[in-house]
């Protein structure tokens, strides 16, 4: 995984007792190489949508947004625990292996983008052309 401007942090609310989270203001970008079997799936992407503020966050494949959200929810803390903890599904997502994934965001007031996992569960094949 390649993160611009993300940290790795550690935090006990999070799965593996990690998470990541931009260091700044402005755009920040962790991409990855899909690694699994062309197909079908769906994305289930967990995240921290804290009250306070609204981050902004594209997901890409191979640099085509396939999703753009506001954390604007802000029904948990303000802080990173299970209140402000977000889940974000995205299904039926065409994906080869060597794909490209990207997640673009940018931070906003006290929320810096902080994400705990992106998940894929294999739906189907891909159709046949
Ligand atoms: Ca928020
Ligand atoms: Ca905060």
């Amino acid at each position: 995984m390649s993160l611009d401007g993300f940290v790795v942090a550690d935090n006990g609310h999070a799965s593996n007792d990690q998470l990541i989270k931009a260091t700044g203001s402005g755009a920040h970008v962790a991409g990855f190489g899909f690694a699994a079997a062309d197909g079908i799936y769906n994305l289930k992407l967990g995240y921290y949508d804290e009250s306070d503020g609204q981050a902004q966050l594209q997901v890409l494949v191979n640099g085509e947004i396939i999703d753009s959200f506001v954390w604007d929810a802000d029904a948990g803390s303000a802080i990173v625990d299970s209140t402000s903890y977000a889940e974000r599904e995205l299904t039926a997502i065409a994906l080869n292996a060597g794909d490209l994934l990207e997640l673009s965001g940018t931070p906003n007031g006290g929320e810096p983008l902080r994400i705990d996992f992106l998940e894929y569960v294999f739906v189907d094949d891909l159709p046949v052309v």
